[in-house]
C-alpha cells in the first residue's frame, strides 16, 4: 500500500478517533464543573438543564461568554480562569447536542415521584405550638437547604427543616395559614404542614420548574415548568396530578413558561410562555356544565379537559419576567431582549409603553400611593437604580441612583419607607431605605460589612423589617422599621427569602403574592 493509500484508509478512523475523544472530554470536563449545579444527566437542578431544547434562544457565541464569564443576576459562576477556550468551546458543542433520549416526564413519572408521608385529613387540626399563627415567617436557608419557621413576634425560630436541594422563589402560603408549598429549581413541589411541623407530600412535577402558584381558594397549585414545557396542576391536598398543560402556543411554538401567579378576582392563573409572544389567562373556576355551549379549549392530556381552559392573550414581546397589578388587571412585563410594557387582562391589549432600560425586575416591583396616584418601583438587575413610575400615565417619575444593580425591593402598608438591596458589585453590603413620598434615599444600611444583604420582608403590622445576610455564616437582621436600628440578629445559612403568612395571603401590597 503506497503512503497516500495508507493515509487513506486511516485518516477516517483518525478523525472518527478525534471525535470521538472531543467528545469524551467534553463529557469529563461537564461532569468536574457542571454537573453539580446542572444534573449528571444535563436535566437541571440548581442551574437550568443544559440541552438544545432549553438552550434555543441563547446563541452558541453567548453561550460562551456565559461559560467564560458567568451569567449576572444567577448563580453562574464565569469558568475562564479555569478553563482554557478550546475546553469552553468543547462544553458548549457539548450542551448543544441533543440527548440519546429525550426525557420523558409524562404523568406516568410524575405519578411515580409522588410521596404522600401523611394522609390529607389524617394530622391533628390544632397548632403543635403557641404563636401568632397570623405573624409566621417562612425562611429559607439556601446554605444548607434548609427552612426556619419563625415566629413573628419575638423572633424565635419555631423549627428548622430540611427542604429539596436549591428552593427558589417563594414558597407560597395557602389560604387559612396551615400549610405552604415549596417549589425545588429541579421541580419538586413539597408541601409543609405548618400545624403539624412536619412535609405532608411531594411530587417532582417537572425537570427543571420556574414557579408556583396557589390559588385563591387554596385547592389548585401550578407549577411553570421550563423543562418539559408544561404547566403542572396538582389537587392542593395531597399534590396529586389534575392536568397536565403543554406549553404549547397558539401559532404551535412548544414553549417554556417564564412563570405563574394566581390572579384572585378572575379565579385564574396568569402564565406567560418564554419562548412564544403569548400571555396565558387559565381559570381554576369550578368545570363548566357539560351541558353548555361554551366549548373550553381543549389541552392537556387524560380526560380532563374541562378543568382549566386557557384563554390566551397575544403580545408583542416575549415576557421573561412580569409582575400583576394590586388590583390585578394589568400586567407588567418585560423582556429580556429589550422593552417593557403593560397588557390589559380586559382589554386583552398592550396599553403602555414604559421607559424602563437595563432589566428591571418586575418580579420584585411593588406599588404605594404617593399624593392621588399609585406609583410602580422596580429594582433594576443591570442598572444601579430604582425606578418609579406613575400607574396612571405610566410615564417615568423619578430615577434614584443606587450604589449598584439591585434584585429585590419591599415595603408595608404602615411603613413610610421602601427598601431595596444592593445585590451586585462590590457595594452589595448596603441597603438603601427609600422615602415613600419623597423617593429620596433617607438612609443606606450596612448590616454586615463585607457581606451580601439583600431581601427584606415586614412583620404583618409593618413595624419591623427583616434583612437576609446571604453567608453561610448568616443571618436575619431585624430592624425597627421606623427608627431603622437593629432590634436583632438570628443566626442563619445563607438565608435567602423570607414570607410572612399575613402579608402574603393579606396581598400587601409590599410584598410579591
Ligand atoms: Fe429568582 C423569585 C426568576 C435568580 C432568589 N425569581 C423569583 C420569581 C421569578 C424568579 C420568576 C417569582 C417566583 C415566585 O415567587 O412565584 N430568579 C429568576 C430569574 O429569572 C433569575 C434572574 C435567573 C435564574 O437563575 O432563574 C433568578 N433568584 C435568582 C437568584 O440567583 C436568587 C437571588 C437566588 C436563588 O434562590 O437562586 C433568586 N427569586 C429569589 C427569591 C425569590 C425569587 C428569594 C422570592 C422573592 C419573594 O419575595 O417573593
Amino acid at each position: 500500500m503506497n503512503n497516500i493509500m495508507k493515509f487513506l484508509t486511516i485518516f477516517p478512523l483518525l478523525f472518527c478517533f478525534t471525535l470521538a475523544t472531543a467528545a469524551d472530554n467534553a463529557a469529563t470536563l461537564y461532569q468536574q464543573h457542571c454537573a453539580s449545579c446542572h444534573g449528571k444527566n444535563r436535566l437541571g437542578g440548581q442551574g437550568p438543564a443544559l440541552l438544545p431544547q432549553n438552550l434555543h434562544r441563547l446563541k452558541k457565541k453567548q453561550a460562551l461568554g456565559v461559560i467564560s464569564q458567568g451569567r449576572p443576576a444567577t448563580q453562574m459562576q464565569g469558568f475562564g480562569d479555569k478553563l482554557n477556550p478550546q475546553q469552553i468551546q468543547a462544553l458548549v458543542d457539548y450542551i448543544y447536542t441533543p440527548l440519546p433520549h429525550m426525557p420523558v416526564w409524562d404523568r406516568a413519572t410524575i405519578d411515580a415521584s409522588h410521596i404522600i408521608y401523611h394522609k390529607d385529613g389524617s394530622l391533628p387540626d390544632q397548632p403543635k405550638f403557641k404563636a401568632d399563627l397570623d405573624n409566621l415567617f417562612v425562611v429559607v436557608e439556601l446554605g444548607d437547604h434548609h427552612f426556619t419557621l419563625l415566629d413573628g413576634d419575638n423572633f424565635q425560630p419555631i423549627g428548622r427543616f430540611p427542604t429539596r436541594f436549591a428552593v427558589h422563589g417563594g414558597p407560597k402560603w395557602a389560604r387559612g395559614g396551615r400549610y405552604v408549598y415549596f417549589l425545588s429549581r429541579d421541580g419538586w413541589v413539597s408541601k409543609f404542614d405548618v400545624y403539624n411541623l412536619t412535609w405532608v407530600a411531594e411530587i417532582r412535577a417537572g425537570i427543571n420548574a420556574r414557579n408556583l402558584a396557589v390559588s385563591d381558594d387554596g385547592k389548585v397549585v401550578m407549577v411553570a415548568n421550563y423543562l418539559p414545557h408544561t404547566l403542572v396542576a396538582l389537587d392542593a391536598r395531597d399534590l396529586s396530578p389534575l392536568k397536565i398543560i403543554p406549553a404549547v402556543a397558539g401559532d404551535g411554538t412548544s414553549s417554556r413558561v417564564s412563570a405563574v401567579y394566581t390572579d384572585d378576582p378572575r379565579h385564574s392563573f396568569i402564565a406567560a410562555l418564554k419562548d412564544a409572544p403569548e400571555l396565558w389567562q387559565i381559570s381554576y373556576a369550578s368545570p363548566p356544565d357539560p351541558h353548555s355551549q361554551d366549548k373550553p379549549e381543549k389541552s392537556g392530556s387524560g380526560t380532563n379537559n374541562l378543568r382549566f381552559p386557557i384563554q390566551r392573550i397575544p403580545l408583542d414581546r416575549i415576557l421573561d419576567d412580569f409582575f400583576l397589578t394590586q388590583d390585578y388587571a394589568r400586567v407588567v412585563g418585560s423582556s429580556r431582549s429589550g422593552g417593557t410594557a403593560v397588557y390589559d387582562l380586559d382589554l386583552k391589549r398592550k396599553i403602555a409603553e414604559l421607559d424602563l432600560p437595563g432589566m428591571p425586575h418586575l418580579s420584585s416591583a411593588i406599588t404605594w400611593q404617593r399624593g392621588d396616584t399609585r406609583v410602580l418601583a422596580t429594582p433594576n438587575i443591570r442598572k444601579p437604580e430604582v425606578t418609579v413610575v406613575d400607574m396612571k400615565t405610566w410615564k417615568v417619575i423619578k430615577r434614584i441612583p443606587t450604589r449598584g444593580p439591585g434584585f429585590f425591593m419591599r415595603s408595608h402598608e404602615n411603613s413610610p419607607y421602601a427598601w431595596t438591596d444592593v445585590f451586585f458589585g462590590p457595594n452589595r453590603d448596603l441597603m438603601h431605605v427609600i422615602d415613600k413620598q419623597s423617593l429620596e434615599i433617607v438612609k443606606t444600611l450596612k448590616p454586615a460589612p463585607g457581606k451580601t444583604s439583600a431581601h427584606v420582608e415586614f412583620t404583618r403590622d409593618g413595624k419591623y423589617a427583616l434583612v437576609s445576610i446571604w453567608d453561610m455564616d448568616g443571618a436575619i437582621v431585624v430592624y425597627d422599621a421606623t427608627t431603622l436600628k437593629e432590634v436583632k440578629r438570628i443566626p442563619m445559612k445563607k438565608p435567602s427569602g423570607k414570607y410572612n403568612v399575613h402579608n402574603k395571603l393579606g396581598r400587601s401590597e409590599g410584598t410579591s403574592h
